[in-house]
């Protein structure tokens, strides 16, 4: 595990995006732990989230023209992780839609700069793919290279049949989905934090049980 992949599980914690107890998943499934994202939600926070989004990028030595945040929780992330990867790399532009098309003034559904080159999506976690399919559509659409996906947490956990939803968007649309962790970081982190030793034997059961 890198060292950021560590602050950002800290934070998370801290702030209580991660969660361990009983919660029921968008699939049915009752998981052992949750990663809510809607609560990173002040300044200082949001400036946090943003320098490790940008660092899952730098780390993964890949090449980034435009940053797009799908509408609406891409837009916070769109904005923070462009300014951290202009103070950490380089200035790069970013893009975001809006939910519904504006038929005066500017128009369209796109917002910010034009989609060109490689762009990369940014969202917090990939459940259905619904919002990647989405996004796709915009910039292939658009006459751009869809260059890849940054999630906050990969669960690598089964979606429908044996692959994991990140498996499944990452195959059907022949792109990389980076995330600034996954559920092996998770079990690494509290494997090393005596304060989280009695989540460790349910946890590691849930992703026997449902893991890729
Ligand atoms: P969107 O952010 O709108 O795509 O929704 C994400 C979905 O994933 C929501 O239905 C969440 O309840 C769900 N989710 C998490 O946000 N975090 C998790 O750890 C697990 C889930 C889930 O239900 O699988």
């Amino acid at each position: 595990m890198l060292d950021y992949q560590k602050q950002f599980i800290r934070l998370a914690l801290d702030c209580g995006v991660l969660k361990f107890g009983e919660f029921q998943l968008k699939s049915g499934r009752i998981s052992p732990y949750f990663f809510n994202t809607g609560l990173f939600n002040t300044g200082a926070q949001l400036d946090k989230l943003g320098q490790f989004y940008a660092q899952a990028l730098i780390n993964a030595e890949v090449n980034v023209d435009v940053l797009y945040g799908p509408a609406y929780k891409g837009i916070p992330l769109v904005s923070t992780t462009s300014i951290a990867y202009a103070r950490l790399k380089q200035d790069i532009p970013f893009a975001f839609n809006r939910k519904e098309a504006k038929d005066h003034g500017e128009g369209g559904v796109l917002v910010g700069a034009p989609l060109q080159g490689d762009v990369w999506i940014l969202d917090d976690v990939i459940t259905a793919g619904t919002s990647v399919r989405e996004s796709v559509d915009i910039i292939r659409g658009a006459g751009a290279n869809v260059a890849g996906v940054v999630i906050a947490l990969d669960r690598q956990e089964k979606g429908q049949n044996e692959l994991s939803a990140v498996q499944e968007v990452s195959t059907q649309f022949g792109i990389p989905v980076i995330s600034i962790i996954s559920l092996a970081e998770i079990i690494e982190f509290i494997e090393q934090d005596n304060s989280f030793a009695d989540k460790l034997p349910i946890i590691r059961s849930y992703r026997q049980q449902h893991g890729t």
